[in-house]
């Protein structure tokens, strides 16, 4: 049983505990749960080398979680969770994914009308039977039928973060095997579309047979779709299909190219290739017979004519033209952001403290990093005010002195708007912050009209810097708010807010299509990784992923340059 597998288990029975009105308990396992998560070894090897006792060393694990994890990884099976799970025989995990049911809702809809799955909750709200429970009414049956459409519309495609994790260590593994030249991520993935529907994988090696056999028979492989003599395809367990194809090096960069995608895009390279009376396929670029490219991709499109595409621009959407002239955009590059925008601390919602998170952020070479806890209006995760927010203001100076300006922490906030569009703090508080982040968690389902007129009320303070993801979806979860985003972009460009870039793998927001329009406007913005723990900074390079599928530039987002420079970008109020 992996990492991923225990935390999802010990974070289901802390939501049963909390049904039973326990009070410490469903906090110890989510904690639990989430130090997991952020492990960087697999609990099997930490519990082989020194068994329970290096569990409980693990930060967040006591004894008796640390000897429920035992049982998990000895026996796959845990007695006291299957308990939990006969007391409430529902199905918590996909019940607790549709929008506004928590478990407390879960278990009445259990309780007055059977509730067990999805589909009986669908049932119950066609057949208006959920609006007549107490607690329920009629807007809350309309939103959880609102909630189940959207999750059918989205189909059973795999958010980037999961989809990446489980394809690196398979190229990883298809790397190490001997006779393996090379193995790589193509398809959706090596674009990093924000979510995807399989892994499409491919290997460099003379010996296919073996390659096949070495991967049909992975431990992640729950079903063998279809295997042949260069080509398979299997289900893994986490619920995603994998394709894997091996050929020779001689064909390697026309099958990276091929099997990358997008399909619109080859179909493009392919007409140029047959306008210059030659032929392209996933074995190379041939007139007539011969081969005369397939070792690179940069072989190809040079053969074509072409200026070489980023695959995160290969979508079909005006990038072929680019390459014909050789003026694609240089698009701002991995692992060179100098500081980030949104990060949260135990202060409110986030696993952290502001030295840990300064810490963190200094591992990962960055210069400075903000701090943007929520504020007051958010009570349930204990929003600062603005006695804690100067409290914390103090905080931060203290680490900063602390810290000789290894890395600089900025103060800031993730500064709720409220339902009329004005701050969650007065101007005074916000004057006092560095940078100040806006963003919506309230009065999701106001009219297109209404809200685009609260956001750009929003922007017009003089002390907003940034509006935090911007349209506020959830990825397979929260549609987008009903937001004239045209019009948002233009505003922002009037104000002079920058528009953030969240990548954090659930928001990735904006989407590709507006950062394009942010950079066709000339507004500014930001990437930051809204990290609620330390290893969450890694999600930066996701934010970078999304800002490249969008063309964006260096000069287009403000922590790409130094601090200096990034400060001064900002309003000067
Ligand atoms: P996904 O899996 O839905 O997230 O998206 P992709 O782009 O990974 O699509 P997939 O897995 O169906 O195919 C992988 C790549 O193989 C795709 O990006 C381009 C190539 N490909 C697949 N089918 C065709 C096709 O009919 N014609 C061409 N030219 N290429 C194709
Ligand atoms: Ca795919
Ligand atoms: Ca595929
Ligand atoms: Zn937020």
């Amino acid at each position: 049983m992996n990492n991923s597998e225990v935390a999802a288990i010990l974070a289901e029975i802390g939501e049963y505990l909390s049904l039973q009105d326990e009070p410490f308990r469903p906090r110890a396992y989510r904690v639990a749960s989430v130090a997991i998560e952020d492990l960087d070894r697999e609990l099997d090897d930490i519990y082989k080398k020194g068994g329970i006792k290096a569990l409980m060393e693990v930060s967040g694990i006591g004894r008796a979680i640390a000897e429920k994890i035992e049982e998990l990884l000895t026996t796959n099976n845990l007695r006291y969770y299957e308990e939990l799970k006969r007391s409430l025989p529902v199905d918590l995990s996909a019940l607790s994914k549709i929008e506004g049911l928590g478990p407390r809702k879960i278990k009445t809809l259990y309780e007055k009308l059977g509730i067990k799955t999805v589909s009986d909750l669908e049932k119950a709200a066609a057949s208006r039977k959920i609006s007549k429970l107490a607690g329920f009414g009629v807007k809350s049956e309309e939103n959880i039928q609102k909630s189940i459409d959207f999750r059918k519309s989205q189909g059973s495609r795999m958010g980037l973060d999961i989809a990446m994790s489980l394809a690196a260590v398979l190229v990883e593994r298809l790397s190490a095997l001997p006779g393996v030249s090379r193995a790589v991520i193509a398809g959706s993935l090596r674009r990093r579309k924000e979510t995807i529907g399989d892994l499409d994988l491919l290997a460099v090696s003379l010996n296919p047979d073996r390659v096949m056999k070495f991967f049909t028979s992975q431990r992640e492989v729950a079903r063998v779709l279809a295997k042949g003599s260069t080509k398979a395809s299997v289900t893994l367990k986490q619920g995603i299909d994998a394709d894997l194809r091996v050929v020779g090096a001689g064909s390697y960069g026309a099958a990276l190219a091929y099997f990358t995608g997008s399909k619109t895009h080859n179909i493009a390279l392919r007409k140029i290739a047959q306008s210059k009376g030659l032929k392209l396929n996933e074995y190379g670029l041939y007139r007539g017979s011969r081969r005369i490219a397939g070792r690179s991709e940069e072989e190809i499109y040079e053969n074509l004519g072409l200026q070489y595409v980023e695959p995160e621009m290969r979508e079909d959407r005006g990038e072929i033209e680019l390459a014909r002239r050789h003026a694609l955009p240089r698009l701002v590059r991995y692992g060179t952001l100098k500081g980030d925008l949104q990060i949260q601390t135990n202060w409110t919602d986030g696993k952290n403290s502001i030295s840990e998170m300064a810490q963190a952020a200094l591992a990962r070479k960055l210069e400075y990093i903000v701090i943007t806890d929520h504020t007051q209006n958010l009570k349930m995760v204990h929003g600062l005010d603005v006695k804690r927010l100067t409290a914390q203001g103090k905080e931060i100076d203290a680490v900063n002195k602390k810290l000789r300006g290894k890395i600089k922490i900025l103060r800031g906030a993730e500064c709720d708007i409220l339902k009329d569009g004005s701050m969650d703090l007065p101007d005074r508080a916000l004057a006092e912050l560095d940078v100040v982040g806006a963003s919506i968690h309230s009065y999701f389902n106001l009219n297109n009209q209404q809200q685009t007129e609260r956001v750009k009320r929003a922007l017009a303070n003089p002390h907003v810097d940034i509006l935090f993801h911007p349209t506020g979806r959830l990825i397979g979860r929260r549609p987008p708010l009903e937001l004239d985003m045209e019009e948002i972009i233009r505003s922002a460009h009037k104000t002079k807010t920058i528009l953030e870039v969240n990548a954090f793998p659930n928001r990735l927001d904006l989407g590709d299509e507006y950062i394009r329009q942010c950079v066709k406007g000339g507004v500014k913005m930001s990437i930051s990784s809204d990290a609620h723990s330390g290893k969450h900074l890694d999600f930066l390079d996701f934010g970078v992923a999304q800002a490249r599928r969008g063309w964006a530039r260096r000069e287009d987002i403000i922590n790409a340059w130094p601090m200096k420079k990034m400060l001064s970008s900002l309003k000067k109020a």
